[in-house]
């Protein structure tokens, strides 16, 4: 596949005033007629062909002003559509194109969902219904007329405001949907179904009377309630926080079953994965909640940065999803505990943007080349481009950022952006030159903070020697300094907070320092006693922070930080220590030995803390993921897996007793509900639960047993099992048996229980999961499905996908092989699970690089899958 540059970005030589849609949905036969008002960009070029895209496109007819097109006018494929001779002003061309929505198992166009036909447009999607020019900068207005089978289809929603509808003949009807705004055809959205609607009304702040709707397959009514009300919070909170109202009569959420990916913010109508919008409290997770309520904010988030405003290329992807990210955290924290939000992000961000980052498919937030853009929807552009925005309010301060907001919002409203545009209006209201803070968005890789520091008694000083180092990546071999805002304190022993008085006068504000050079020295004065730093609170910026602190300095800032960020860093920092001294003792051989006071310090949190879920972030250690980049290289899985079971083994027994005075004091009798508070009790009594049954497996499983039974709610239960399944034995297979007997209708939560095997981290594990996926209700063709078991696999179980003799590999490399047909998209997603694979010792890297040939090999291969697996071999 060509690559497409940045660089060669030009503005469109037509533009596509308006869209007129006749779709007839029929489950292999659905007629499309698209009249499309064209007229020469006075950007573009002069004497421009038109090309329009298309993929897999059978043309019936093609029209110019109404008169039908001769055969010598224009060439038409399946792939694309031109007219050599355009004419040089305005006109319209109407297409009649028949597509098979049953046969597009890639679900990017018109598709089936459980018999529900719906759409998914973004990125290049629209192309697959209809000719059109089918980049974000064509901004048209829509009209869609839908038409089907009264039975088959009785629910039609497109994107807008509905105008009409009613009967047509041989049992038929229509519906017809008018969407004001001008809007790129990537949010596109018709939907036709037998769906069941909850509805609510909503008045926006300044009087608009808006009909919301959430559409679920029937039945399935009463787990729409959360979604909705998530839906309702978002609106208001979007209103007070960013000035940002809606701005349409109706907004529709549809859920369906089969989905790429999470959700999609079509215009008026998004269309999400069902596992983001479905929550009973007796199938859905706390978790899941939260996720719901994230992913629910999120899309509604994009109807202004995303919509409104969208993209003028693909290039400036993190114009909408960095920021709407950001809108989303923002909205979670509010709502929820901000701390625990941004420590449970960072987690995020570490466990797939780092680690991406670090590996061959390391790009820039804003890359400047692809191969296919549907594999740029990464956690670099999203996670990592939201760390961006956070940085850019700190840097600027929250005032100057909200009028930097209001003016994006204001100045490049009804326009397709780019990330120049959107940093002028923050360098406008800041009075501040933010070009050196614009290399965040170029440069890929994740910079190393080194700090260093030194106390002078006499002198009663503390100079602080801060430095900035970023490893090359892909295609970038060398760095510039970038600007990194870090957050600090200095701690006394007592745990009181120093004054941040510099040498030569000035103050920290906030405790605010920028780093902005290769390196800077900090010399504190008036330090009456030996200081511990607290640097990076909150996470301040995306880096990679190198400071020796010891046992002692550590622990100090776990119990007496201010910023609970760093409390949690500590704890993670001191239990990174002890797992990396861990994991050498193993390869040699030798029994890994921990120090007490690890143990003892959690011990003393739980004893005084009442906040139950930052306690419950502290009690899960580093994952094997996380120690394994911590190491870096020459990465050997299995010692990592042996020395994190003998810590969690270890803190277990020394503080065993603690854990069930926990366990046994959280207990509630009240009935579930999913608020942050109670999610947090049930989170911290769970990780007590994990983590006593790791020092007392016997005793561990027992209450887990005893959980599993009688939880009134899927929380309590699934961490039971979660428990459950780390103790190998009969009662392990009879509680998943169990679990399965009791959900067994329930794919939502049969994935759970996908998962769960799939992660499980024991050699039995690969025949588990190559059994599972003839288990009647697997099937690689749901997403889901494919993504709870070999995604687990492939992303949750270090170990084991990990295997030395290369078996793990091996099944990846055959899902991925059977999938390039059918569904690029999802071969390609599963594949990033080889990102990491040079910095394996060397007898793995050589077993996954013979499976990345092996998929490499495949011929015809899909440009999803060439891409990514050219990318990680390269
Ligand atoms: N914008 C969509 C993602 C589309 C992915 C296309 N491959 C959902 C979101 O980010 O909100
Ligand atoms: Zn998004």
């Amino acid at each position: 596949a060509t690559v497409i540059r940045l660089e060669d970005y030009r503005p469109a030589d037509w533009l596509i005033d308006t869209v007129d849609l006749t779709v007839s949905l029929h489950p292999t036969a659905t007629m499309v007629r698209a009249t499309l008002a064209l007229r020469p960009n006075p950007a573009g070029a002069v004497d421009a062909p038109l090309a329009l895209d298309g993929d897999e496109l059978t043309l019936v007819s093609a029209a110019l002003d109404g008169a039908p097109l001769g055969l010598d006018a224009y060439t038409a494929t399946s792939q694309g559509f031109t007219l050599p001779h355009p004419p040089r002003r305005a006109f319209t061309l109407t297409f009649e194109t028949l597509l098979n929505p049953t046969a597009n198992t890639k679900l990017m166009g018109l598709y089936r969902s459980s018999g529900v036909y719906c759409t998914q447009c973004e990125a290049e999607g629209f192309r697959r219904i209809t000719y059109f020019l089918d980049r974000p900068d064509v901004m048209s207005v829509y009209t869609t007329r839908i038409e089907a089978d009264a039975r088959e289809a009785p629910v039609l929603l497109g994107n807008g405001n509905p105008v009409e509808s009613g009967p047509l003949d041989g049992g038929r009807h229509y519906a017809v949907w008018h969407d004001p705004h001008p809007k790129p055809a990537y949010l596109f959205a018709l939907v036709g179904g037998r769906l069941a609607r909850v509805g609510r009304r909503f008045t926006t702040r300044s009087g608009r009377e808006v009909e919301l709707g959430v559409y679920v397959e029937p039945g399935k009514e009463d787990r729409a309630g959360y979604a909705m009300d998530a839906l309702v919070r978002s609106m208001r909170w979007d209103e007070t926080a960013f000035g940002c109202e809606y701005d349409l009569d109706v907004f529709n959420i549809v859920a369906v079953s089969d989905f790429n990916m999470g959700a999609m913010e079509n215009k008026g109508l998004n269309i999400f994965n069902d596992k983001y919008v479905l929550a009973s409290p007796q199938t859905a997770t706390d978790a899941d909640y939260a996720n719901i309520e994230a992913i629910i904010a999120h899309e509604y988030f994009h109807n202004w940065t995303g919509n409104r405003i969208t993209c003028r290329d693909w290039f400036q992807l993190c114009l909408k999803e960095g920021l709407t990210v950001f809108r989303d955290h923002e909205f979670s924290s509010d709502e929820r505990s901000r701390p625990v939000k941004r420590i449970a992000d960072v987690r995020n961000l570490r466990a797939h943007q780092f680690a991406e980052d670090s590996g061959p498919l390391a790009h820039p937030v804003r890359p400047n080349a692809y191969r296919e853009i549907n594999n740029f929807y990464t956690a670099t552009v999203y996670e990592k481009g939201s760390e961006l925005i956070s940085m850019l309010k700190i840097l600027i301060g929250s005032e100057a950022f909200r009028a930097g907001m209001d003016l994006y919002l204001r100045r490049c409203d009804g326009t397709a952006a780019t990330v120049e545009e959107f940093l002028a209006c923050f360098a406008e209201a800041s009075g501040r030159d933010l070009s050196h803070f614009a290399l965040w968005y170029r440069q890929a890789g994740t910079p190393s903070l080194m700090a260093k520091g030194a106390y002078d008694e006499a002198a009663r000083t503390y100079t602080l020697e801060l430095a900035q180092a970023t490893p090359p990546t892909p295609g970038q071999e060398t760095k510039e300094p970038v600007v990194i805002p870090v957050r600090l304190g200095l701690i006394a022993a007592d745990g009181e907070e120093l004054q941040l008085r510099l040498a030569d006068g000035r103050e920290l504000a906030d405790g605010l320092f920028v780093l902005d050079a290769p390196a800077a020295k900090l010399t504190f004065v008036d330090v009456p006693t030996q200081p511990t730093p607290s640097l990076l609170r909150g996470f301040s910026a995306p880096v990679k922070l190198r400071i020796d602190l010891d046992e002692d300095d550590l622990l100090r800032l776990f119990r007496h930080d201010s910023d609970p960020f760093n409390r949690w860093q500590a704890a993670q920092s001191v239990a990174t220590r002890l797992l990396l001294r861990a994991v050498d003792a193993v390869k040699s051989q030798g029994e890994p030995g921990f120090s007490p006071r690890f143990a003892e310090a959690l011990g003393a949190l739980l004893a005084a803390t009442d906040d139950h879920a930052f306690a419950a972030q502290v009690m899960a250690l580093p994952s094997e993921a996380d120690i394994a980049r911590e190491i870096g290289q020459d990465i050997d899985p299995d010692a990592i897996l042996e020395a994190r079971r003998a810590l969690r083994a270890s803190v277990g027994r020394l503080i065993g007793p603690r854990l069930r005075q926990v366990y046994d004091g959280l207990a509630s009798g009240e009935a579930y509900s999913p608020d942050a508070a109670s999610a947090g009790r049930r989170a911290l009594r769970n990780a007590a639960l994990d983590l006593f049954a790791a020092g007392d497996p016997e005793a561990g499983a027992e209450l887990a047993a005893a959980q599993f039974e009688a939880a009134d709610n899927m929380t309590d239960r699934f961490a039971a099992l979660a428990v459950l399944a780390q103790i190998p034995g009969e009662r392990r297979e009879q509680a998943l048996a169990r679990f399965a007997a009791l959900y067994e209708t329930d794919p939502l939560v049969l994935d759970k229980w996908f998962a769960l095997q799939a992660a499980i981290p024991e050699p039995g594990t690969l025949e588990r999961v190559r059994a599972l996926m003839s288990h009647p209700a697997f099937s690689l063709a749901n997403p889901n499905r494919t993504r709870a078991l070999i995604g687990s696999f492939a992303m949750a179980n270090l170990s084991q996908f990990n295997r030395a003799d290369g078996k793990g590999y091996d099944l990846l490399a055959e899902v991925a092989l059977k999938l390039d047909d059918a569904n690029p998209q999802l071969a390609a997603r599963l594949l990033g699970a080889f990102r990491s694979w040079r910095s394996l010792e060397p007898g793995r890297r050589a077993k996954a690089e013979s499976a990345l040939r092996r998929v490499e090999a495949k011929t015809p291969l899909s440009a999803d899958v060439a891409d990514i697996v050219s990318r990680c071999l390269a």
